[in-house]
């Protein structure tokens, strides 16, 4: 059973292996999350199998299921870094202390940013071959509308705006609840993209913004990858 747990399989069902609890030996988690009512099952091996579920909010419509053998380092999966290139320069850390569904701290800085606010996303892929906008559309795994990230309806990717001072710098320091480094959604091998203008949230008013939020150019980009 273990070995078997020991290999990651995506089917429509994610089974993730490689984040344990050492010091709860034996005890594995498995993750549930079902139209709106995700919950955690616990499988306590050590305890007789005895299970227990327990829920948090999250806004997802498809079904996860993560199994977590106990006996390998979580801390693996709880770092990622992401290089930005493209005009812009900076290098932001990404940070999931709870996995597999706490939430997500992206930290950096940014430069070379017009002074003013800019769209700040997590688009589809990581294929920057043709400069960020091969990187494609919004990361959108649950099919939603544009919107703010504090938005029911919204793209797992969207992360409102940065905003850079008179020197062009921007401090990032954004926590969000849908961002995930593992599992079904995770954001790892994906690109962040900074814009030249300010995303309006979705609520410009015209077709595109329930779509870009209006964002204009892509100024720079970078993939994320795990550190
Ligand atoms: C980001 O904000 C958190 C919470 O306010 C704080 O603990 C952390 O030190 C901040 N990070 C940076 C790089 O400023
Ligand atoms: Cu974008
Ligand atoms: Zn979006």
């Amino acid at each position: 059973m273990m070995s078997v747990l020991r290999y990651a399989v995506w089917v429509l069902l994610a089974i993730s292996a490689g984040v344990g609890h050492p010091a709860e030996g034996g005890r594995h988690i498995v993750y549930i999350n079902h139209n709106n009512y995700p919950s955690l099952l616990y499988i306590n091996a050590a305890n007789g199998g005895r299970t227990a579920m327990d829920t948090r909010a999250d806004t997802s419509d498809i079904i996860n299921l993560i199994l977590y053998p106990a006996d390998q380092d979580a801390k693996k999966f709880q770092k990622a870094t992401v290089v930005l290139s493209g005009g812009v320069e900076g290098t932001l850390t990404f940070t999931q202390d709870d996995l597999p569904i706490g939430q997500t701290r992206i930290e950096g800085v940014i430069n070379k940013l017009t002074p003013g606010p800019h769209g700040f996303h997590i688009h589809m892929l990581g294929d920057l071959s043709g400069g960020c906008v091969t990187a494609a559309g919004h990361y959108n795994p649950y099919m939603k509308n544009h919107g703010a990230p504090e938005h029911r309806e919204r793209h797992v990717g969207d992360l409102g705006n940065i905003f850079a001072d008179n020197t062009g710098q921007a401090v990032v320091n954004i926590t969000d609840p849908l961002l995930s480094l593992v599992g079904p959604r995770s954001v790892v091998g994906r690109a962040v993209v900074v814009h030249a203008g300010e995303d309006d949230l979705g609520s410009g008013g015209n077709e595109d913004s329930l779509k870009t939020g209006n964002a204009g150019g892509r100024v720079g980009c970078g993939v994320i990858g795990y550190a």
